[in-house]
C-alpha cells in the first residue's frame, strides 16, 4: 500500500474499506453486472449446445458444470446482489431518510464476502470434474458417489459464504428499516419498496439458515462419514429435498420481492399519479406472498411418491399465492387506468414485466396441479416457467429500475432513443428464447439434458437464435451506458425519487438533512 501513489491508495480506500451505503450498493451493481457478464456467457454455451442435435461440447459432465453455474451465479451473484445489494442500499436509507445503513460496516463486510464466494464456485468448476449437480444439489449425486473430489465442496462453501453475506445483509436492512426510519413515517407511510426489500430480508433470514443446515449436512455425508441422505446408514435422499425447498421456495419470492417493489414506484411515477393504486393492499399482498412461500416447498418435488392427501395440500396452498399475486397485478394495472401514460424507457420494461411476469405466474399456477407436474416435472415446461418469472420478470424490474434511477446514481443520462431500441430487441429475444420451450416440455423434452431427439429440433434452433438476440441487446445496453459515460451528459431535471419523498420534504429531520430528497442535479 505504502508504495502507491497517494491518489490510488485515496481511491483502493474508498472502494475497499467503504462504510457508505451509495458506494457499498454501486459495488454491488459492478459486481452484479460483471457476473451477469459470466452467467450470460454460459447461458449462450447451453444454447449453442441445443441450438442443434448432436453434440457441441462433447463432454455432458462438462455441460452440467455449465448449467449449473449458470443458475447459481444468475441467482446468487447477479440478481440477489443487484436488487437487493444495489437497489436496496442506495434507495432504502434515501427513502426512509436514513443517514446511511444501521451497521454500515457490517454493510462492508456482506459485500466482501461476494468476491471470494464467487471465486470459490469459479474454482469449483476448474478443479476435479467441476460440480454438474443442478443448482438444487441433490444427493445422491451431489454425494461421494456422484460427485467424487473437491469440486462439491467447493460449491457448498461458496454457498456457505454468499449465504452469511445475505444473512448478514438481511439483519442489517431490517435493523435500519426498524429503527431509522425518519420522525413520524408510520408502517403504512413506508414506501413500498423499503416494505419489500424488508419482507425480502425477513424471508432470507429465515430460509437460508435452513439450506446452510441442509448443505453442512451434505459436507459431513461427503467428508466426515455422516449419512444423513445416504439410506445404507439410515438417511434418507428425500430429506435434503424437503431441507432444499423449505429455502428454495421463499429464495424464488426473494427474487422477485424487490422487483415488485421497483415496478410499484415506476409505475406511480410515470403514470403521475401519487402513490400506487392501493398502497395498503399492497403491502398486506408482499407480506401474504411471502408467509405462504415457506408453506409450499414440496410442489417441487411431486414426483417423489407423496401420498394423495398431501398432493392436494401442496396444490392448493400453491394456487391460493395467485390471489395476493394478483391483488399486485390488477393494482398495477388500475395506477396505469385513466393516466397520461409516459412511455419512456423504463415504462416500457416496467409494462413489459407486469404482461410477462403474468405468462410466468399463470404457468406457474398450472405446475401447482400435481398431476399435470408429475407429466410436466422436470421437462423444458418448468424451464420455461421460470425463465418468465426470472429473466422477464426480475431482469426486466432490475433494467426498468436501473434506467429509472440511473440519473440518481450518476447524475447521467443514457439516449432514450436507443434505450428504446435495445428494449425491442431484448423484448423479441427473450419471448422467442423461451416461449418455444413451453412446447418442447409439453411434448416431453426433458431439462439438464445436452442433447435430444431430431423431433425437438425446430423450436430449438428459434430458442438459440432469440437467446443470440438478446445477447446482441445486452450488448447494446453495454454500448448505452458506456455513451452515457463518456459523453457525461448532466441530467438537467429535478430529480423525484418518488412520492413519499414529496411526504418527507414535508417532514425533513434536520439531523439527515444531507440524504434530503428531492436532489436537484446540475
Ligand atoms: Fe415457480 C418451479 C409454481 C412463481 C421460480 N419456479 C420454479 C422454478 C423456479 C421458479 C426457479 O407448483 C424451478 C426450480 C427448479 O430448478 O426446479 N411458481 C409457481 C406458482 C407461482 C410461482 C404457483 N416461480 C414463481 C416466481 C419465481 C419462480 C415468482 C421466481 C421469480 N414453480 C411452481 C411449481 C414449480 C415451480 C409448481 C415446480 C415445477 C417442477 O415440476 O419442477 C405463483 O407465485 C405465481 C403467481 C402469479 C400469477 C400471475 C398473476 C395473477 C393474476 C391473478 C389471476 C390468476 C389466477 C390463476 C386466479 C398467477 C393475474 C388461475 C387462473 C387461470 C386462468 C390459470
Ligand atoms: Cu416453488
Amino acid at each position: 500500500m505504502k508504495k502507491l501513489v497517494s491518489g490510488t491508495k485515496v481511491k483502493l480506500n474508498k472502494w475497499m474499506y467503504s462504510t457508505n451505503h451509495k458506494d457499498i450498493g454501486t459495488l454491488y451493481f459492478m459486481l452484479g453486472m460483471w457476473s451477469g457478464m459470466i452467467g450470460m456467457s454460459m447461458s449462450w454455451i447451453i444454447r449453442i449446445e441445443l441450438g442443434q442435435p448432436g453434440s457441441f461440447i462433447g463432454n455432458d459432465q462438462i455441460y452440467n458444470v455449465i448449467v449449473t453455474a449458470h443458475a447459481f451465479i444468475m441467482i446468487f451473484f447477479m440478481v440477489m446482489p443487484i436488487m437487493i445489494g444495489g437497489f436496496g442500499n442506495w434507495l432504502v436509507p434515501l427513502m426512509i431518510g436514513a443517514p446511511d445503513m444501521a451497521f454500515p460496516r457490517m454493510n462492508n463486510m456482506s459485500f466482501w464476502l461476494l468476491p471470494p464466494s464467487l471465486t470459490l464456485l469459479l474454482v469449483s468448476s476448474l478443479v476435479d470434474a467441476g460440480a454438474g449437480t443442478g443448482w438444487t444439489v441433490y444427493p445422491p449425486l451431489s454425494s461421494n458417489t456422484g460427485h467424487s473430489g473437491a469440486s462439491v465442496d467447493l460449491t457448498i462453501f461458496s454457498l456457505h459464504l454468499a449465504g452469511v453475506s445475505s444473512i448478514l445483509g438481511a439483519v442489517n436492512f431490517i435493523s435500519t428499516i426498524i429503527n431509522m426510519r425518519t420522525k413520524g413515517m408510520s408502517s403504512e407511510k413506508i414506501p413500498l419498496f423499503v416494505w419489500s426489500v424488508g419482507i425480502t430480508a425477513l424471508l432470507l433470514l429465515l430460509s437460508l439458515p435452513v439450506l446452510a443446515g441442509a448443505i453442512t449436512m451434505l459436507l459431513t455425508d461427503r467428508n466426515l462419514n455422516t449419512s444423513f441422505f445416504d439410506p445404507a446408514g439410515g438417511g434418507d435422499p428425500v430429506l435434503y429435498q424437503h431441507l432444499f425447498w423449505f429455502f428454495g421456495h421463499p429464495e424464488v419470492y426473494i427474487l422477485i420481492l424487490p422487483g415488485f417493489g421497483i415496478i410499484s414506484h415506476i409505475i406511480s411515477q410515470e403514470s403521475g399519479k401519487s402513490n400506487a393504486f392501493g398502497s395498503t393492499g399492497m403491502i398486506y399482498a408482499m407480506l401474504a406472498i411471502g408467509l405462504l412461500g415457506f408453506i409450499v416447498w414440496a410442489h417441487h418435488m411431486f414426483t417423489v411418491g407423496m401420498d394423495v392427501d398431501t398432493r392436494a395440500y401442496f396444490t392448493s396452498a400453491t394456487m391460493i399465492i395467485a390471489i395476493p399475486t394478483g391483488i399486485k397485478i390488477f393494482s398495477w394495472l388500475a395506477t396505469i387506468h385513466g393516466s397520461m401514460i409516459n412511455y419512456s424507457p423504463s415504462t416500457l420494461w416496467t409494462l413489459g414485466f407486469v404482461f410477462l411476469f403474468t405468462i410466468g405466474g399463470l404457468t406457474g399456477i398450472v405446475l401447482a396441479n400435481s398431476s399435470i407436474d408429475i407429466i410436466l416435472h422436470d421437462t423444458y415446461y418448468v424451464v420455461a416457467h421460470f425463465h418468465y418469472v426470472l429473466s422477464m420478470g426480475a431482469v426486466f424490474a432490475i433494467m426498468a429500475g436501473f434506467i429509472q434511477w440511473y440519473p440518481l446514481f450518476t447524475g447521467m443520462t443514457m439516449n432514450p432513443k436507443w434505450l428504446k431500441t435495445q428494449f425491442i430487441t431484448m423484448f423479441i429475444g427473450v419471448n422467442m428464447t423461451f416461449f418455444p420451450q413451453h412446447f418442447l416440455g409439453m411434448s416431453g423434452m426433458p431439462r439438464r439434458y445436452s442433447d435430444y431427439p431430431d423431433m425437438y429440433m425446430s423450436w430449438n434452433i428459434v430458442s438459440s437464435i432469440g437467446s443470440t438476440m438478446s445477447i446482441m441487446g445486452t450488448m447494446m445496453f453495454i454500448f448505452i451506458l458506456w455513451e452515457s459515460m463518456i459523453s457525461k451528459r448532466k441530467v438537467l431535471f429535478i430529480f423525484n425519487l418518488n412520492s413519499s419523498i414529496e411526504w418527507l420534504q414535508n417532514y425533513p429531520p434536520a439531523e439527515h438533512s444531507y440524504n434530503e430528497m428531492p436532489i436537484a442535479f446540475n
